[in-house]
Protein backbone atom coordinates (compact mmCIF):
# COMPACT_ATOMS: atom_id res chain seq x y z
CA UNK A 1 0.00 0.00 0.00
CA UNK A 2 1.77 3.26 -0.61
CA UNK A 3 2.03 5.74 1.81
CA UNK A 4 0.52 9.84 0.81
CA UNK A 5 2.29 11.29 -1.18
CA UNK A 6 2.09 14.31 1.25
CA UNK A 7 0.06 15.43 4.70
CA UNK A 8 -2.49 16.68 2.27
CA UNK A 9 -3.92 12.98 2.18
CA UNK A 10 -4.17 12.15 5.65
CA UNK A 11 -7.97 11.90 6.36
CA UNK A 12 -9.64 15.20 7.82
CA UNK A 13 -9.50 14.76 11.36
CA UNK A 14 -6.41 13.08 12.13
CA UNK A 15 -4.54 14.47 14.82
CA UNK A 16 -1.44 16.46 14.45
CA UNK A 17 2.24 13.94 14.43
CA UNK A 18 4.39 12.39 12.67
CA UNK A 19 2.97 10.34 9.77
CA UNK A 20 4.98 8.40 6.60
CA UNK A 21 4.37 9.71 3.17
CA UNK A 22 6.03 9.15 -0.27
CA UNK A 23 6.21 11.87 -3.02
CA UNK A 24 5.87 10.71 -6.42
CA UNK A 25 9.12 9.26 -7.68
CA UNK A 26 10.79 9.35 -3.83
CA UNK A 27 11.17 7.35 -1.25
CA UNK A 28 9.15 7.68 1.74
CA UNK A 29 10.23 10.35 4.25
CA UNK A 30 8.89 10.72 7.73
CA UNK A 31 7.26 13.99 8.42
CA UNK A 32 5.34 16.21 10.70
CA UNK A 33 1.73 16.45 9.68
CA UNK A 34 0.13 19.67 11.75
CA UNK A 35 -3.21 18.93 10.85
CA UNK A 36 -4.96 21.77 13.39
CA UNK A 37 -4.13 24.85 11.45
CA UNK A 38 -6.60 26.12 8.79
CA UNK A 39 -7.93 22.89 8.01
CA UNK A 40 -5.02 20.54 8.11
CA UNK A 41 -3.14 18.89 5.54
CA UNK A 42 -0.22 20.72 5.92
CA UNK A 43 2.95 19.23 5.68
CA UNK A 44 6.04 20.44 7.89
CA UNK A 45 8.85 21.83 5.94
CA UNK A 46 10.42 23.92 8.83
CA UNK A 47 10.06 24.39 12.64
CA UNK A 48 12.49 26.48 14.47
CA UNK A 49 12.34 28.53 18.17
CA UNK A 50 14.33 31.13 19.48
CA UNK A 51 15.94 28.68 22.40
CA UNK A 52 16.70 25.69 20.04
CA UNK A 53 19.54 23.42 20.94
CA UNK A 54 19.79 23.07 16.69
CA UNK A 55 23.16 24.02 14.95
CA UNK A 56 21.44 26.23 11.65
CA UNK A 57 24.93 26.92 10.03
CA UNK A 58 24.86 23.83 7.91
CA UNK A 59 26.33 22.59 4.74
CA UNK A 60 24.66 22.76 1.61
CA UNK A 61 24.37 18.88 1.75
CA UNK A 62 22.96 19.06 5.08
CA UNK A 63 20.39 21.74 3.80
CA UNK A 64 19.88 19.77 0.75
CA UNK A 65 18.42 16.05 3.10
CA UNK A 66 17.80 17.82 6.23
CA UNK A 67 18.76 17.98 9.74
CA UNK A 68 16.86 18.39 13.24
CA UNK A 69 14.29 16.53 15.45
CA UNK A 70 10.23 16.04 13.25
CA UNK A 71 9.51 16.25 16.62
CA UNK A 72 10.72 19.47 17.76
CA UNK A 73 13.25 21.95 15.65
CA UNK A 74 13.98 20.36 11.65
CA UNK A 75 14.64 21.10 8.42
CA UNK A 76 12.74 18.63 6.14
CA UNK A 77 15.52 19.05 3.25
CA UNK A 78 15.82 21.18 0.66
CA UNK A 79 15.14 18.49 -1.80
CA UNK A 80 12.54 16.77 -0.14
CA UNK A 81 10.83 20.33 -0.13
CA UNK A 82 11.55 20.50 -3.59
CA UNK A 83 10.15 16.87 -4.82
CA UNK A 84 6.70 17.51 -2.25
CA UNK A 85 5.68 20.57 -3.86
CA UNK A 86 6.59 19.57 -7.63
CA UNK A 87 3.93 17.14 -7.62
CA UNK A 88 0.92 20.04 -7.92
CA UNK A 89 0.71 23.27 -7.18
CA UNK A 90 1.27 23.94 -3.68
CA UNK A 91 0.83 27.16 -0.83
CA UNK A 92 2.77 28.22 1.71
CA UNK A 93 1.99 28.78 4.78
CA UNK A 94 4.55 31.04 7.40
CA UNK A 95 3.42 31.17 11.56
CA UNK A 96 5.67 33.54 12.88
CA UNK A 97 5.12 34.03 17.11
CA UNK A 98 6.77 37.46 17.87
CA UNK A 99 8.61 39.09 20.31
CA UNK A 100 5.01 39.56 22.44
CA UNK A 101 4.10 35.74 21.62
CA UNK A 102 1.08 36.64 19.52
CA UNK A 103 1.23 34.07 16.50
CA UNK A 104 0.74 35.72 13.03
CA UNK A 105 0.46 34.18 9.54
CA UNK A 106 2.00 34.80 6.48
CA UNK A 107 0.25 32.90 3.32
CA UNK A 108 1.48 33.16 -0.48
CA UNK A 109 -0.99 31.20 -2.89
CA UNK A 110 1.89 29.45 -4.60
CA UNK A 111 4.99 28.00 -3.42
CA UNK A 112 7.56 25.58 -5.28
CA UNK A 113 11.28 24.99 -5.79
CA UNK A 114 13.30 24.95 -8.75
CA UNK A 115 15.42 22.00 -8.78
CA UNK A 116 18.92 21.20 -7.22
CA UNK A 117 21.36 22.47 -10.79
CA UNK A 118 18.92 25.85 -10.77
CA UNK A 119 19.88 26.43 -7.05
CA UNK A 120 16.56 25.58 -5.25
CA UNK A 121 15.17 29.20 -6.27
CA UNK A 122 12.04 30.03 -5.15
CA UNK A 123 8.67 30.61 -5.78
CA UNK A 124 6.06 32.12 -4.38
CA UNK A 125 2.55 33.86 -5.35
CA UNK A 126 0.51 36.48 -3.72
CA UNK A 127 0.28 37.36 -0.33
CA UNK A 128 -2.02 37.53 2.50
CA UNK A 129 -1.98 37.29 6.34
CA UNK A 130 -1.66 39.36 9.15
CA UNK A 131 2.39 39.32 9.95
CA UNK A 132 3.32 40.98 6.85
CA UNK A 133 4.59 40.27 3.00
CA UNK A 134 8.22 39.74 4.25
CA UNK A 135 9.32 37.98 1.75
CA UNK A 136 8.85 39.63 -0.96
CA UNK A 137 10.47 43.56 -0.98
CA UNK A 138 10.92 46.60 -3.54
CA UNK A 139 14.46 46.60 -2.52
CA UNK A 140 15.97 43.82 -4.42
CA UNK A 141 18.71 43.35 -1.51
CA UNK A 142 16.00 41.56 0.65
CA UNK A 143 14.32 39.83 -1.52
CA UNK A 144 13.71 36.38 -1.17
CA UNK A 145 11.03 35.88 -3.89
CA UNK A 146 12.82 34.49 -6.87
CA UNK A 147 16.51 33.36 -5.05
CA UNK A 148 18.33 30.94 -4.59
CA UNK A 149 18.98 29.04 -1.85
CA UNK A 150 22.20 29.71 -0.58
CA UNK A 151 24.60 27.61 2.34
CA UNK A 152 27.42 28.69 4.39
CA UNK A 153 29.43 26.87 1.77
CA UNK A 154 27.66 27.44 -1.57
CA UNK A 155 27.04 30.97 -1.84
CA UNK A 156 24.25 31.65 -4.44
CA UNK A 157 22.98 35.27 -3.48
CA UNK A 158 23.60 38.50 -5.33
CA UNK A 159 25.09 39.87 -2.48
CA UNK A 160 29.18 40.50 -2.69
CA UNK A 161 29.81 38.67 0.44
CA UNK A 162 28.19 35.33 1.46
CA UNK A 163 24.95 35.96 3.16
CA UNK A 164 24.72 32.43 4.41
CA UNK A 165 28.27 32.67 6.30
CA UNK A 166 27.95 35.76 7.44
CA UNK A 167 24.05 35.08 8.84
CA UNK A 168 24.46 31.71 10.15
CA UNK A 169 21.96 30.04 8.35
CA UNK A 170 21.28 28.68 4.91
CA UNK A 171 18.31 30.19 3.02
CA UNK A 172 16.90 32.61 -0.11
CA UNK A 173 19.48 35.57 0.28
CA UNK A 174 19.58 38.00 -1.65
CA UNK A 175 22.19 40.77 -0.39
CA UNK A 176 20.92 40.19 2.56
CA UNK A 177 17.51 39.43 4.34
CA UNK A 178 14.39 41.06 5.81
CA UNK A 179 13.78 37.34 6.45
CA UNK A 180 15.92 34.64 9.17
CA UNK A 181 13.98 31.45 10.28
CA UNK A 182 16.76 29.35 9.63
CA UNK A 183 18.79 30.47 12.59
CA UNK A 184 20.00 29.77 15.90
CA UNK A 185 18.95 32.64 18.18
CA UNK A 186 16.28 35.23 17.70
CA UNK A 187 14.86 34.80 14.59
CA UNK A 188 13.58 37.92 12.21
CA UNK A 189 10.20 38.11 10.22
CA UNK A 190 10.30 41.82 8.39
CA UNK A 191 9.61 44.75 10.47
CA UNK A 192 7.05 42.28 12.72
CA UNK A 193 10.06 40.99 14.78
CA UNK A 194 13.51 41.49 14.40
CA UNK A 195 15.68 39.50 15.92
CA UNK A 196 13.26 38.35 18.61
CA UNK A 197 10.47 36.16 16.78
CA UNK A 198 10.13 33.56 19.27
CA UNK A 199 9.13 30.92 16.99
CA UNK A 200 8.53 29.85 13.06
CA UNK A 201 6.53 27.12 11.11
CA UNK A 202 6.81 26.76 7.38
CA UNK A 203 3.63 24.57 6.17
CA UNK A 204 3.09 23.47 2.45
CA UNK A 205 -0.08 21.89 0.60
CA UNK A 206 -1.26 21.93 -2.60
CA UNK A 207 -3.59 24.56 -3.08
CA UNK A 208 -6.56 23.52 -3.44
CA UNK A 209 -8.30 21.52 -0.40
CA UNK A 210 -9.40 18.40 -1.16
CA UNK A 211 -7.75 18.05 -4.05
CA UNK A 212 -5.71 14.64 -3.00
CA UNK A 213 -7.60 11.52 -2.60
CA UNK A 214 -8.05 10.64 1.31
CA UNK A 215 -5.33 8.36 1.69
CA UNK A 216 -6.47 5.47 4.62
CA UNK A 217 -9.55 5.89 7.03
CA UNK A 218 -8.26 6.80 10.32
CA UNK A 219 -5.48 7.07 10.03
CA UNK A 220 -2.82 7.85 13.41
CA UNK A 221 0.23 9.69 13.92
CA UNK A 222 3.32 7.18 14.60
CA UNK A 223 3.57 6.61 18.59
CA UNK A 224 7.02 7.61 20.32
CA UNK A 225 9.15 4.22 21.20
CA UNK A 226 9.76 4.33 25.00
CA UNK A 227 12.00 4.46 25.98
CA UNK A 228 14.59 6.42 24.23
CA UNK A 229 17.12 4.45 22.36
CA UNK A 230 19.81 5.53 20.61
CA UNK A 231 22.48 3.48 18.51
CA UNK A 232 25.68 3.90 18.48
CA UNK A 233 26.82 3.20 14.93
CA UNK A 234 24.84 6.35 14.15
CA UNK A 235 26.31 8.92 12.06
CA UNK A 236 25.29 12.58 12.80
CA UNK A 237 23.10 13.99 9.47
CA UNK A 238 22.50 10.13 8.65
CA UNK A 239 19.57 9.19 10.81
CA UNK A 240 16.47 10.80 11.16
CA UNK A 241 14.44 8.35 12.71
CA UNK A 242 14.47 4.95 13.89
CA UNK A 243 10.88 3.01 13.41
CA UNK A 244 10.52 -0.14 14.71
CA UNK A 245 8.81 -2.86 12.35
CA UNK A 246 6.97 -4.30 15.68
CA UNK A 247 5.22 -1.69 17.11
CA UNK A 248 5.24 1.12 14.26
CA UNK A 249 6.89 3.55 16.31
CA UNK A 250 9.56 6.50 15.70
CA UNK A 251 12.00 7.16 17.70
CA UNK A 252 13.89 10.28 16.53
CA UNK A 253 16.96 11.36 18.24
CA UNK A 254 17.76 14.30 20.36
CA UNK A 255 19.29 17.05 17.99
CA UNK A 256 21.23 17.23 15.03
CA UNK A 257 20.27 14.16 13.82
CA UNK A 258 17.36 13.95 11.19
CA UNK A 259 14.38 12.18 10.59
CA UNK A 260 13.31 11.32 6.63
CA UNK A 261 14.90 9.45 4.18
CA UNK A 262 17.04 6.53 5.98
CA UNK A 263 14.62 5.42 7.97
CA UNK A 264 13.65 2.67 5.63
CA UNK A 265 16.38 1.48 4.17
CA UNK A 266 18.09 0.08 7.00
CA UNK A 267 18.12 -3.21 9.05
CA UNK A 268 17.54 -4.77 12.17
CA UNK A 269 19.86 -3.57 15.07
CA UNK A 270 19.89 -5.75 18.18
CA UNK A 271 17.46 -3.23 19.84
CA UNK A 272 14.93 -4.34 16.98
CA UNK A 273 14.60 -0.83 15.52
CA UNK A 274 15.61 0.16 12.05
CA UNK A 275 18.72 1.35 11.68
CA UNK A 276 20.27 3.51 8.81
CA UNK A 277 22.44 2.16 6.35
CA UNK A 278 25.84 1.91 6.62
CA UNK A 279 27.58 3.70 3.89
CA1 LIG B 1 27.55 36.29 -2.77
Amino acid sequence: QTPPSDCSEIPPGSPSGIYIIQPAGLHRLVVYCEMNVTNGGWTVIQRNKKDTPITWAESWSTYKYGFGNVRSEYWLGTEYIYQIAKQKVYQVKFVIQDATNTTKFADYNLFSLEDESHGYRLRLGSYTGTAGDAMTSNNPNNMHDNMKFSTKDRDQDTYSKNCAYSYEGGWWYSACYSVRLNFKGGMTWGSLCTGNCKSSLILIKPDRQGKGTAHTPGVSPLPSCLPTTASSSVQPGLILAFTSPTTGCVNTSPTQLLVSSYAFGGFLNPAGLLAAPQQ
